[in-house]
């Protein structure tokens, strides 16, 4: 693609490494001999973003040109990781790099690899907005995303004793090569203070603070290049210069101080992933992106229309879960206090141009602010939401519904005052609702938005998640994706159903082989990384077996632990396997993940996983038949070498409490197959992979629903399962905490007694489909036509399909293949 910038006319004529060098000199200031691998990624990192810098230039004229219908993407977290390998892929550019990088005697890896993971987020939902921001520039979506940038992103995990500690996180302390700062783009966001009315009834709110929010930009490109949008990430800073009259008075230290606390507000990304503390300072992040993304959004709408009659045409606005749902609010006062529009005006137009994606059904995920807290910092945001619920009110008691009823879904529960409720005040002021898989969204309709749901009927739809499969297939899996594009040609790269095409060769022998060579060496990448990271050398022929997500009582990893302990009691009492008639299929048993640092059973979960290992590893009757490996500080960038390295993905939450999982679709699209439960997004792919070619067991969601609601107890099914007993009574008795025998106490009371996620129940199910895999993976033949038939019926799963769903059933937006 040739872009025809005025002022750079020759950029595309000057060889790639020669701007590289160039670079290196004038940007980064050293020369060839003294330059180390960060110097060399800086200057190509520049280097590609001169070339989408250009695209980019381009598809901004384009948009405001055709006045495109833009998308805003507000989202509290986007967990991006590295860049650099992303660009150079998209820009057409990767191998002209590594050539250039390898001429310089470089290893290219090394180069390339020397970029710190942005970070910004804690999990599927960030890493969902990635994905999302990807696809928008590929299908040719006019989307930009707004966030924060956060001085520090996610903590990094170590392990001490087998526990795990929090560290800071420093991404940006090398820079960050991909980002404008634009300090003309600034907006005031204030807090506090008290509102007055004029005769009118117009009101006026005096904050009583401030704080500025200052736009940094990230130029996003799409497959090939050619359409690049933009993530914008706010930072804070003091409003105004330091405060002149403390500073008069000689406190020039108080006067320090409050920049200090002005910059607190961008500082760090809360670690609690379904879990909201309720926190000051987070409600102030809040609002702060919130507000200047809005701001700043209306700001450019201006430049094309001249009032704001018609947002709606012109504008859609995408709320990450509640994290931005103060937008409700917020836009309705910008459309009151400062364009003079009525209310039921502002809300009209509102709701035509909010929309509100839910990710977690969680009691405790649901977002709520107490009301006091709220009104001190928002308090014409409190009025106004006020003025939603008695609207609201009249809406629902027109619509038949019953006063309690209502009382159940307004913001504020009329009789007990005390909470804002993000969820309701997000599903009211929208006008789509959706949620990530086709279960979630069923389930949403019958519990949490049950009542919001009879009211507003066409309110809720269903998208289900998808992946980009420029990450996370040709970029992560260079040998998997080469070789399907001798087969099938590189159309797949952005319309991933193509895959379909390799689906007869799902048992050609050549074919087989092949597919099998690569595996082969991306296990041995990983079991390299495992060495490197660990000390642990694995045996690349056992079946690598890995749970990788946030560790959550929800995503049951005690559950995959304590069938690493089944098993190794089996192989212990049975070494060679002569009593049930098969040797041992070699098993390593692969987690990574991190807890919030609050969440203490997760923090446990971690401390046994770690404490298997240390029995099970040193244990020279078991040798390579079991492996345990806990990699610390997973990231993004570990994620890109684990998927394509593993055999088995473990998809195994509690029937109806994982919204979708994204992670279960880069494994099977990456050949590895799925155990796991009628949960999620596994629903969707059991009925794309076929249920040949996947491995469900367990409770449904409504078997659990059912047992969770007149609390059964697993004490039944322990009786009469000698495997379960043994376990419990090794946790108990000390086997694996070094005879302590109070270490797994809250571990057996919440497990054995209460067991509110049903692992016990669940436990034989899964122990059986675990013993049926390694029976099948004994045949490689048969394995590997799944695993193939996986790769090729994941197509539907990319976010590009997400994304033009999204763009069609939501936002009424052109993408690239509208109306065609
Ligand atoms: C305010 C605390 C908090 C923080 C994050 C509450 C909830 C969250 C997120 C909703 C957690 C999250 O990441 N949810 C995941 O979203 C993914 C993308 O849709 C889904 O694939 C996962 O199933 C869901 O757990």
């Amino acid at each position: 693609i040739k872009h025809k910038i005025d002022d750079a006319k020759d950029l595309h004529d000057e060889p790639f490494g020669d701007v590289v060098l160039r670079h290196l000199i004038y940007s980064v200031g050293k020369d060839k001999t003294h330059a180390e691998a960060r110097d060399w990624n800086v200057a190509v990192s520049l280097a590609v973003r001169d070339r989408m810098v250009e695209g980019w230039i381009d598809t901004t004229r384009h948009v405001y040109a055709r006045q495109q219908k833009r998308v805003y993407y507000l989202s509290m977290e986007f967990m991006i990781g590295r860049m650099l390998e992303d660009n150079l892929t998209n820009l057409g550019l990767l191998s002209e790099a590594k050539e250039f990088i390898a001429s310089q005697g470089l290893d290219v890896e090394t180069v390339l690899h020397a970029e710190q993971d942005a970070a910004l987020g804690n999990g599927g939902l960030g890493r969902l907005a990635a994905c999302f921001m990807d696809s928008m520039a590929t299908t040719g979506v006019a989307g930009m995303g707004y966030g924060i940038r956060y001085q520090h992103g996610i903590f990094r995990q170590t392990l001490e004793d087998g526990w795990q500690m929090e560290e800071p996180e420093d991404w940006l302390f090398e820079g960050n090569s991909w980002e404008f700062r634009r300090p003309e783009v600034v907006y005031e966001i204030g807090f506090g203070g008290h509102v007055t009315h004029d005769a009118d009834g117009k009101a006026t709110w005096t904050p009583a603070e401030s704080v500025q929010a200052v736009a940094f930009d990230m130029p996003i490109a799409g497959w090939e290049g050619d359409h690049v949008n933009t993530l914008r990430l706010w930072s804070a800073r003091q409003s105004g210069m330091m405060n002149l009259d403390t500073f008069n008075d000689g406190d020039f230290m108080a006067a320090a101080r409050q920049q200090v606390l002005a910059e607190t507000i961008s500082k760090v990304l809360y670690p609690g992933d379904h879990t909201p503390q309720g926190r000051e300072l987070r409600l102030k992040q809040e609002v702060f992106f919130t507000s200047a993304s809005l701001q700043d959004m209306l700001r450019r709408f201006f430049t094309n229309y001249d009032n704001l009659d018609n947002l709606g045409d012109h504008v859609a606005v995408q709320l990450n879960d509640t994290h931005p749902a103060i937008a409700v609010p917020e836009l309705i006062r910008i459309l009151m206090d400062l364009h003079g529009y009525t209310f039921e005006r502002a809300l009209e137009i509102t709701r035509e141009t909010l929309h509100y994606t839910n990710h977690t059904l969680l009691p405790e995920a649901l977002e709520k602010w107490p009301k006091d807290l709220f009104e001190h910092i928002l308090p014409r945001h409190l009025q106004i939401i006020n003025m939603i619920d008695g609207h609201f009110y009249q809406e629902a008691m027109a619509k038949g519904l019953d006063h309690h009823i209502i009382a159940g879904i307004q913001v504020i529960h009329p009789h007990q005052q005390d909470w804002v409720r993000m969820g309701n005040l997000a599903f009211i002021g929208s006008r789509k609702v959706n949620g990530v898989s086709a279960l979630h969204t069923e389930l949403m309709k019958q519990t949490v938005f049950h009542d919001l749901h009879t009211m507003y009927p066409d309110k809720i739809i269903n998208q289900t998640n998808g992946v980009t499969p420029r990450r996370w297939l040709l970029e992560c899996n260079p040998g998997l994706a080469g070789l399907i594009t001798e087969q099938i040609g590189d159309g797949w790269i952005d319309d991933l159903e193509q895959l379909q095409k390799i689906a007869p060769l799902a048992t050609d022998a050549a074919f087989q082989k092949a597919y099998r060579a690569v595996k082969s060496a991306n296990k041995q990448r990983l079991a390299d990384m495992v060495q490197e990271r660990t000390g642990i050398t694995l045996n690349t022929d056992a079946i690598f077996d890995t749970q990788i997500k946030r560790i959550h009582e929800y995503k049951r990893q005690h559950m995959n632990i304590m069938e690493a302990i089944a098993l190794y009691n089996a192989i212990k009492a049975d070494p060679e396997g002569t009593k049930r008639g098969a040797a041992w299929q070699p098993r390593v048993k692969i987690f990574a993940g991190k807890a919030a640092p609050s969440y203490f059973f997760a923090k446990l979960i971690i401390k046994l996983i770690n404490d298997v290992a240390a029995v099970v590893n040193n244990d020279p009757d078991i040798g390579d038949k079991l492996k345990v490996v806990f990699l610390p500080n997973y990231n993004v960038s570990m994620a890109e070498v684990l998927i394509p390295g593993s055999d088995l993905s473990e998809q195994i939450s509690t029937a109806g409490f994982e919204a979708s999982g994204t992670g279960n679709m880069k494994f099977a699209l990456n050949g590895a197959l799925t155990i796991g439960t009628l949960d999620g997004a596994n629903v969707e792919m059991l009925d794309h992979v076929g249920e040949d070619n996947i491995f469900i067991f367990g409770l449904k969601a409504d078997e659990v629903a059912e047992r969770q609601h007149r609390r059964a107890r697993p004490s039944e099914v322990i009786k009469n399962s000698p495997m379960l007993q043994q376990i419990m009574s090794q946790l108990s008795d000390g086997t694996f905490s070094d005879g302590e025998t109070e270490r797994y106490r809250d571990f057996l009371t919440n497990v054995g007694d209460h067991d509110y996620f049903q692992v016990i129940p669940d436990f034989q199910a899964y122990w059986d489909m675990q013993r049926q895999l390694d029976g099948l993976y004994q045949n490689a033949e048969a394995w590997f036509e799944k695993a193939i038939l996986n790769t090729a019926r994941m197509g539907w799963f990319s976010s590009d399909r997400t994304i033009r769903s999204y763009a069609d059933q939501i936002w009424r937006a052109p993408h690239k293949m509208s109306g065609t």
